[in-house]
């Protein structure tokens, strides 16, 4: 099923893992622990070394500053390597601290716009000791109550303090501006879609970029089209995947929705986006509330390197024949085809050829790794989404 070609397509791919994914998570009504959850960022890495170990697809970790940190971090990357990964995209956090309460960025007290922007400062510092490429913002900036700010000077502070930020990011880093329609501002958020990200971006030059993550769009939105027109104007930076029933819900990437996955990912091949040169870094962001953390992660990495695969699949030349032709159900077969094809033992012998487990989840269990972190890890606190 595979040819040379897409084999060769296949095995550059790269799914970067979040460190959080590995803590407790849950709602706002129950938190429910694992035994063995990590109690630091090593344990953190060391579980994360598991999916790559077994899939062969997530060589990097994002860690989450300061939920991550550690007063050595030459060490943590020498202990990454040891595990065999790497430290990847450095997340900032302004939205957990009381003075952020009504914002960071587009904050009105320029104090607490300055203290926003000396946390960015420091997380460039980390990278460079990281050697991390990608430093992505996310911000909880916005109001919950019309007339509360002042949407347009808030739209300046943001950029003038995203420009300052901008000043400090190394020739082969990047500033990766994350959006998101609301929560946990209800009435107005400061970066809330593709658009204002890309403007704002735009505005600092050709090391800021836009980062999409999955779960932050309203009902009903056509994702792919937003890929495919970021990619056109060369300023899709990063994927945060999961996958959504509702709102953010932090799913497994492929659960809710495998054919909008299919025609996301159709987007990136279409526009380049899986060619080294485009940039685009492909990462996980996800809870794990109730099922395993480690084998959430193996599953959710599989299921983009499925959909990736049937991407692959779809016969282009007969697509765009049918396209040109105007044959609309011929084209939109063709596409099908692809989508239904089942790649998942052509998967599982291209993966033994390179000598990874056929089957990644049943090796993971028969492991026994779980079994072991539960009687190692006792005592500490537990992490959780957050530290
Ligand atoms: C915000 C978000 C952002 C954060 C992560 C923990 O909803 O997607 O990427 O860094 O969750
Ligand atoms: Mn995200
Ligand atoms: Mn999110």
């Amino acid at each position: 099923m595979f040819n040379e070609k897409i084999s060769a397509q296949l095995a550059q791919q790269e799914i970067e893992v979040p460190s959080w994914a590995y803590g407790n998570s849950g709602t706002r009504f129950r938190v429910f622990g694992t035994p063995g959850t990590p109690r630091n960022v090593r344990e953190k890495l060391a579980d994360a070394a598991q999916v790559h170990a077994h899939t062969g697809l997530a060589p990097k970790v994002s860690l989450h500053y300061p939920w991550d940190k550690v007063d050595d971090w030459k060490g943590l990357v020498e202990y990454a390597a040891e595990l065999g990964v790497g430290i990847g995209t450095i997340n900032s956090n302004t939205f957990q601290d009381e003075e952020y309460k009504l914002g960071s960025f587009a904050h009105h007290d320029a104090g607490v716009r300055r203290r926003a922007i000396e946390h960015h400062l420091e997380c460039i510092d980390v990278m460079n000791q990281t050697g991390s490429q990608d430093l992505k913002i996310w911000l909880a900036d916005g109001t919950n109550y019309p007339g509360q700010g002042d949407l347009r000077r808030r739209q300046d502070w943001l950029a003038e303090s995203l420009s300052e930020i901008y000043g400090h990011i190394g020739e082969h880093q990047r500033l990766v501006l994350e959006y998101k329609f609301f929560e946990p501002s209800f009435y107005h958020t400061d970066v809330p879609d593709w658009g204002t990200s890309y403007a704002q971006v735009t505005a600092l030059g050709d090391r800021a970029v836009v980062c999409l993550d999955t779960g932050h769009h309203a009902p009903g939105t056509n994702i792919e089209f937003i890929v495919a027109q970021l990619l056109r104007l060369g300023k899709l930076g990063s994927f945060d995947f999961n996958s959504r029933f509702y709102a953010d819900d932090d799913l497994i990437v492929g659960a809710a929705d495998p054919f909008q996955l299919f025609r996301i990912l159709w987007e990136v091949r279409r526009g380049g986006g899986f060619d080294e040169a485009s940039g685009v870094v492909f990462m996980l962001d996800q809870c794990h509330n109730i099922e395993d953390k480690i084998p959430g992660q193996i599953r959710s990495v599989l299921n983009v390197q499925e959909m990736t695969a049937r991407t692959l699949l779809v016969d282009v030349d007969a697509l765009e024949a049918a396209q040109q032709a105007g044959d609309v159900l011929g084209a939109n077969a063709v596409f099908m085809d692809a989508f239904y094809t089942d790649v998942r033992p052509a998967l599982a012998e291209w993966r033994e050829s390179r000598g990874l487990p056929a089957d990644p989840m049943r090796a993971f269990a028969d492991s026994g790794y779980l079994a072991r972190i539960a009687e190692e890890r006792v005592g500490g606190a537990q992490s959780s989404w957050g530290a």
